[in-house]
């Protein structure tokens, strides 16, 4: 009999604060139509603050991962790494297409609080189970938010799409579901307090996220 995935219980279990993460009022806004530029401006060069962090913490899941995940997971996360060179060549070409410097850019503190968050993670005593988790849920957060700027219904302006698409495609959807799959597996066997561990932080990534799409959508 299958039960319930580890990793979909959380989600349960934290519906209120999953639902606040993938529908935050700037997401809403572009599906709207409404989004002010320069809040997606703004939210472009924190994002690209943030993902270059996430480069060091995703080639620390792979340093983390141990032999026994096999090739194809392997793949994934090489996969992800590889997707992350094209995901920076992507936010410097918004940033000349929307005539918005990096250069010089410095962190808000959200960001800042964020990538603290990420460094911690990618430290020395966190184990494998926990690591991976945590990047299921990083990916998956984006993916569930833009995913609702390509329905049927949405009215995402054209200029918009490129972003919503990166992240809320089918392509990217089947990549977080394989992450999914692999943190499960590795939290089976994981001990009670590592459980929770993974829990804590899965909770306080869905905060950060949170905080990063105000942050992106506030009036300085
Ligand atoms: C803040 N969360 C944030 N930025 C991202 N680029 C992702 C998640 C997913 O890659």
């Amino acid at each position: 009999a299958s039960k319930t995935s580890i990793t979909s219980t959380w989600m349960h279990r934290n519906s209120e604060l999953y639902l606040s993460a993938i529908r935050a009022p700037f997401i809403l806004s572009i599906r709207e139509g409404t989004l002010d530029h320069r809040f997606y401006t703004r939210w472009l060069g924190q994002d690209y603050l943030f993902v270059k962090e996430f480069c060091r913490f995703a080639a620390s899941v792979v340093v983390k991962a141990p032999e026994s995940i096999g090739d194809e997971d392997l793949d994934i996360l090489m996969g992800g790494l590889s997707a992350l060179q094209a995901e920076l060549l992507w936010f410097r070409s918004q940033s000349v297409q929307w005539n918005t410097k990096f250069e010089g850019l410095l962190k808000h503190s959200v960001t800042e609080g964020y990538c603290r968050l990420l460094k911690s993670l990618a430290g020395p005593d966190i184990e494998y189970p926990v690591i991976i988790s945590a990047f299921w849920a990083i990916e998956m957060v984006y993916n569930e938010s833009f995913a609702t700027c390509l329905e049927t219904d949405a009215n995402t302006p054209p200029e918009l799409l490129e972003a919503c698409q990166r992240w809320g495609s089918k392509d990217f959807k089947t990549y977080c579901i394989c992450l999914k799959r692999m943190a499960d597996r590795a939290l089976q066997n994981a001990a009670q307090d590592m459980l929770q561990k993974a829990e804590e932080y899965f909770q306080e990534i869905l905060k950060q996220e949170v905080s990063f799409w105000s942050m992106s959508f506030d009036d300085d």
